[in-house]
Order: C-alpha cells, then sequence, then structure tokens
C-alpha cells in the first residue's frame, strides 16, 4: 500500500461523467480525460481516481455497460503514459473487476463494499487496496433528511464493522482504507464533527482517505461559494485540517493547489 510519512498523499480526481457535481461533462471525451489526468500526473498527483457514475446527491444511476464504456479506455489510455497508481470509483464490482484487469490497483466503493451482494467477495479476490467508505442512504435520497443520535460514533462502528466484514470475506487488513464519506447523507454539523475526529478514525489501525473537495460543506459556511469551482479556498482549508489529523491521503481536483499546501504545510515541520 502506497503511504508517506512527510503529508498526505493526493488522489486526483477523474470524473467521466456528464454529470458530476463539480466538473461534470469537462472529461468525458477521452481526449480531455487524459491530458487532465497528465497534468494533474505533472502537478504531483500519487493517486488518480476514475469514476464513470456521479454519486452527488440527486444523482441518476448509470448502467454497468455505460460505465465501463466510460472508464476502461481511459485506464488503458493512461496506462500508455504512466504507471501512477490508478483508483476506479464504483459501486459496481463488475466494474471494479474490468479496471483492475485493465490496471488499477485501487476499487474506491462509496457504498463500503454493501451496494452489491458480490461486492464482498469480488474485492477479496481482486486483492486490491480498497476504500470503504461510509454513506447514509444512497446518492439519490442521501441529503434529503440524515439523522444520527452521535455521527461519530455511529460513523466510525459503521466503518469498522465494514473493514471487519471485508477481512471475514478474505480482504487482506493492510488492503483497506476508511473514509468518512463527508457530505454523504450528512449536514453541516455531522460533517463538522467527523472532521474533528479524524485523529480518532486512523486510530483505527486503517489509513484515512478523505474527500472534501469542493463539497456544499464549503458553501454551508461560506454561501458566497455557490459555484463549486468557487470552493478552492475551503477545500485547502479541510485538506490542511485533515492533514494536521493524520490522514493517509485526500482525494482532490485541485491537484497543483492541493499539492502546493501540504508540501509547504509539511516544510512548516507540521508533518
Ligand atoms: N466523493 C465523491 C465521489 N467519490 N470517494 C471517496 N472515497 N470519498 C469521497 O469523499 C468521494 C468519493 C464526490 O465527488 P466527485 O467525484 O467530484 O463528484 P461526483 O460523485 O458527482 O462524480
Amino acid at each position: 500500500m502506497l503511504r508517506r510519512k512527510d503529508r498526505p498523499l493526493v488522489m486526483g480526481v477523474l470524473n467521466v461523467t456528464p454529470d458530476s457535481f463539480s466538473d461534470g461533462g469537462r472529461f468525458a471525451a477521452l481526449d480531455a480525460a487524459l491530458d487532465q489526468a497528465r497534468r494533474m500526473i505533472a502537478a504531483g498527483a500519487d493517486i488518480i481516481d476514475i469514476g464513470g457514475e456521479s454519486t452527488r446527491p440527486g444523482a441518476t444511476p448509470v448502467g454497468e455497460d455505460v460505465e465501463l464504456e466510460r472508464v476502461l479506455p481511459v485506464i488503458a489510455a493512461i496506462r500508455q503514459i504512466s504507471d501512477i497508481p490508478l483508483s476506479i470509483d464504483t459501486l459496481k464490482p463488475a466494474v471494479a473487476r474490468a479496471a483492475v484487469k485493465a490496471g488499477a490497483s485501487m476499487w474506491n466503493d462509496v457504498s463500503g463494499l454493501t451496494a452489491s451482494p458480490d461486492s464482498l467477495a469480488t474485492a477479496a479476490d481482486l486483492g486490491c487496496d480498497v476504500v470503504i467508505m461510509h454513506m447514509q442512504g444512497k446518492p439519490a435520497t442521501m441529503q434529503d433528511d440524515p439523522r444520527y443520535d452521535d455521527p461519530v460514533r455511529e460513523v466510525f462502528s459503521d466503518l469498522e464493522a465494514r473493514a471487519t466484514a471485508a477481512m471475514a470475506a478474505g480482504v487482506a487488513r493492510d488492503k483497506i482504507w476508511l473514509d468518512p464519506g463527508i457530505g454523504f447523507g450528512k449536514r453541516l454539523e455531522h460533517n463538522l464533527a467527523l472532521m474533528a475526529a479524524l485523529d480518532r478514525l486512523s486510530a483505527l489501525g486503517f489509513p484515512v482517505l478523505l474527500g472534501v473537495s469542493r463539497k456544499r460543506t464549503v458553501m454551508a459556511i461560506d454561501p458566497t461559494a455557490i459555484d463549486p469551482r468557487d470552493r478552492l479556498g475551503g477545500s485547502l482549508a479541510m485538506a490542511l485540517f485533515g492533514a494536521a489529523k493524520g490522514v493517509a491521503a485526500i482525494r482532490v481536483h485541485d491537484v497543483r493547489e492541493t499539492v502546493q499546501a501540504l508540501k509547504v504545510w509539511a516544510a512548516l515541520g507540521a508533518g
């Protein structure tokens, strides 16, 4: 498993979708996706996370064939130009399987391996790194009325249970990453409580991946940031806060700016 001692890894987001919340449609064509991958690699990305289905609040699910048609050519094209580790952001075991065959080495599953009855067995069989993310509900309705009595306790115990289930199914312990799923079935107060407790999540003994880039949480704090591309300042603040809390990787759209912020943060002795 990839790790850096001085600062978190940076995972660059490559959405090959028409409808992702902040970059939908921009990288849907193969050339555009490959150019964006090149830019992220040059900017210092450690991993590229490729997604062919939006999971933004209210997103409509797509079929397996559509998702495969979107992601496989991009994985193959990046593999031609670079050996950067690739992650596949999918809920579907068949898409994860095809992506790993094409050269991905990580399965990023925002359902925490619950979306399909085959998810756990597929993760074990593939033997790749697996990101288990917490989500309350499904993307279509998750922001309608999320509720928790104690968000930190509930999210962490759910993640621990999913990691235990994954290991029972045969996933190696050192392949498992945990992600609190900021914005996935959570209100601002839930997200802030989870951010504040990130060090306790890392203390469970699995590397933590944090996805905060351009999210609505930033707009909930700064209501002028209506356009997701106007949320860079808030995204960087959350990334550095996560770094200070010991997260192992940060999933971002703005790779150059985040790598720079983390390098400076580490040089200041914070790492
Ligand atoms: N957030 C998004 C998608 N995938 N995966 C993990 N592990 N953690 C996250 O926080 C996370 C994720 C949402 O962002 P984005 O990919 O930009 O949007 P969309 O789902 O609309 O494609």
